[in-house]
């Protein structure tokens, strides 16, 4: 016995030592890239004179007077990146306009001229400080395209974008990350000449010596680019990049700027060299601050989403802040971002497959230094490998009795190259192999959602691979239910429906005002409800018993008979008024004055009116100064009801109820006087009355 254990020992340690690790599949990331996969999820502060002209690009002829946050304070912003779990902060050192956030000695145009603490500060400082405080990394965005510079276009350009280069990597310590705009060249103010400026995105900054600087200066900086070279651009800013997703690209073929950015968004399977994908993306419509959007801060659903669409797809989550006038990440944009990081916490509370056996179907030398046990031993320096040649093969997951889950969480070990092509993912449950998901690449982490599934076993296979795979581990986990308030919209027709994000939640509902319990109406899809009154909506988790915030919608009169007459009773999009749809809006190519006429279909007691302005990203044509008439018969309209205008809507375009002395008619006319913008065009996105 003794000697068969002294045999089995011996056989082991001669086949560890024997079976080399598996060669790399070229290309590789750099030590600066390993250590940048690590952060994951950070934040880009998107604040200078934009915040202050409410611009999203600034033509560069801003006053530095104009500058003057009233409370700046970065280790609010540090404070709340923190909470969130976020690793860092990128600020716009310099935007597209050419104003500077820190004394440049290259140019008058900063915050040394500004009166903010009387051109004594230096907001990069203040950051760097803040940063230091609460262990967060710092990156720079220094925009290479400047609209407020005489030179720009010329060689000496160049020179002074490479000295301020210099500055922001000398003066405030270490610089994870350096990020280059593709945004280049077009109008400006360019020191007074007022012109358009074109230059060759190709060429004109000499990139190559331009990123020596930062590998000089700042040698585990990452370069972030369209191109790279260190971290690429995911080819949009919506919060997503594909699920096939190859940190390698052809980096030779892309330049900042270039006009094959889509390809970004996948990178290549063939590519030449390791350049992983940043999502950026802001948690408002815009970049910058604009106080109309307060209100729309992305929900927790789209934050997830956003969430899962980037980490969860092999990028990073660069989730930006639109730092307001007094220098403060927004209350509005803190309560999101919190609920995210909440969320986060929850879903990823306990791994279910931590330390569960794991049988493989091929392990490298048969060496217990390659089984499939390592992905589930929390040691990410250990990984399970087959033999060389072997690219289909399974890892089988015990949980040792039924568990639920929902989401399957995987990770390449890519010191050794990003490998695996295509897998499948099956539940054991009830005796029954039952598929979950059949998927393509992995890379540094990629993470399934899927409904929830009862399951003995989990099979992860792999199908296809570079090379023999070399997975460093597998997570599994069962995450609670979104919980967010449902929404409630009625359409022209009078159909109610109530939508959810997640999937298995029970909807309660009422229909006279009460708070929906667990006992209320459920929801069985939509309903028909003509009345006038209150809906309230909630959600509940069966499972847990947990609920959602009530959503409450008042709905007057039904909109069925409405039609808008007179002379736009042509166009398609008018029905998008009518619709309880606040996306959908009808914009009609008009300078104001304008006369929206619209027919109720029958005589109504009416007291007042409501007005959704469009709530598009651009704000079109939202009403300021307005008439409000009543007519019976459409041809006599006499004095308006109401009229004046709708206060602060430019900077809040959110509903507006308005009220009139009681008075009876069939038809409604609401005059445009003026819009916010002089953009000829009249935008609304639903119109209602309120009638006694
Ligand atoms: C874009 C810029 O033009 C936007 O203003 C913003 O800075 C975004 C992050 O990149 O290309």
């Amino acid at each position: 016995m003794k000697n068969l254990f002294f045999l089995l020992t011996a056989t082991l340690l001669f086949s560890c030592a024997q079976t080399p690790p598996p060669e790399p599949v070229h290309p590789l990331p750099s030590e600066r890239q390993l250590a940048w996969h690590e952060l994951e999820f950070y934040a880009f502060v998107h604040f200078n004179m934009n915040t202050f002209t409410n611009m999203e690009w600034g033509y560069g002829d801003e006053s530095p007077e104009l500058f003057n946050p009233t409370e700046l304070d970065a280790r609010q912003w540090a404070r709340v990146c923190k909470e969130a779990g976020m690793k860092g902060i990128i600020l716009t050192a310099k935007h597209h306009d050419g104003f500077c956030l820190w004394p440049s000695e290259y140019t008058e145009h900063s915050v040394k001229n500004s009166p903010w603490k009387n051109g004594e500060g230096d907001v990069v400082r203040e950051l760097a400080d803040a940063c230091e405080e609460y262990g967060l990394k710092m990156g720079v965005y220094l925009s290479p395209w400047d609209r407020n510079h005489s030179d720009y276009g010329k060689p000496e350009y160049i020179t002074y974008f490479r000295n301020q280069l210099r500055e922001l990597l000398t003066n405030y310590g270490n610089v994870f990350e350096v990020w280059f705009d593709g945004a280049n060249g077009g109008s400006g103010w360019y020191g007074g000449a007022d012109e358009e400026r074109r230059i060759d995105r190709q060429t004109y900054y000499d990139w190559e010596n331009t990123w020596k600087i930062v590998r000089e200066l700042q040698p585990m900086a990452c370069l972030f680019s369209d191109a790279g070279p260190d971290v690429r651009w995911v080819g949009n800013e919506e919060g997503w990049a594909m699920k096939t997703n190859w940190s390698p690209i052809r980096r030779d073929e892309f330049y900042p700027g270039s006009p094959n950015y889509k390809e970004l968004r996948s990178g290549h399977e063939d590519g030449t060299h390791w350049v992983p994908a940043e999502v950026d993306v802001s948690i408002r419509p815009g970049w910058y601050y604009h106080p109309s959007e307060d209100h729309k801060v992305k929900s927790l659903p789209h934050l997830l989403d956003i969430y899962y669409n980037s980490i969860g797809r092999n990028a990073s989550f660069l989730l930006n802040f639109p730092v307001d006038t007094r220098g403060l990440i927004h209350e509005n944009d803190v309560e999101q971002v919190m609920k995210l990081a909440d969320a986060i916490k929850a879903d990823f509370a306990e791994n279910l497959a931590e330390g569960k056996k794991v049988e493989a179907s091929n392990t490298r030398g048969n060496s217990r230094k390659y089984k499939g046990g390592n992905v589930t031993d929390g040691n990410p320096d250990t990984y399970w490998a087959t033999d060389d040649g072997v690219i289909e093969a399974s890892l089988e997951i015990d949980f040792g009795s039924p568990t639920t889950l929902n989401r399957f969480l995987v990770q390449e070990d890519i010191r050794l190259g990003q490998r695996v092509k295509e897998f499948t993912l099956e539940a054991l449950s009830d005796g029954e192999w039952k598929d979950i998901a059949h998927e393509t690449t992995i890379g540094c982490k990629r993470i399934l959602r899927f409904h929830n599934v009862t399951a003995d076993k989990l099979r992860f296979t792999i199908l296809d691979s570079k090379a023999c795979p070399v997975i460093s581990n597998i997570e599994v986990y069962k995450a609670p239910k979104v919980l967010v308030e449902p929404k409630i919209r009625r359409s022209k027709s009078g159909e109610v429906s109530i939508e959810v994000f997640d999937e298995g939640l029970e909807i309660r509902y009422t229909l006279d005002g009460s708070i929906p319990s667990k006992t209320s109406e459920l929801y069985n899809g939509k309903f028909e409800w003509k009345k006038k009154g209150t809906i309230k909506a909630a959600a509940f988790d069966p499972s847990t018993g947990n609920s959602s915030p009530v959503s409450t919608e008042n709905f007057d009169v039904v909109k069925e008979k409405w039609k808008v007459i007179g002379e736009y009773a042509l166009e398609n999009e008018t029905t998008s008024i009518f619709d309880g749809n606040e996306n959908t809006a009808w914009n009609l190519e008009q300078e104001p004055p304008a006369d929206i006429v619209i027919d109720l279909g029958e005589t109504l007691q009416l007291n007042g009116f409501t007005y959704l302005p469009d709530q598009g990203r651009w704000n079109r044509g939202i009403i300021f100064k307005y008439e409000m008439y009543v007519s019976r018969d459409s041809k006599n309209w006499g004095e308006p009801v109401s009229e004046g205008e709708f206060s602060n809507i430019k900077n809040s375009p959110v509903l507006q109820e308005n009220t009139f002395n009681l008075v009876s008619g069939r038809y409604v006319k609401l005059r445009a006087l003026s819009t916010t913008e002089e953009n000829g065009r009249v935008g609304i996105a639903e119109f209602g009355v309120l009638t006694d």
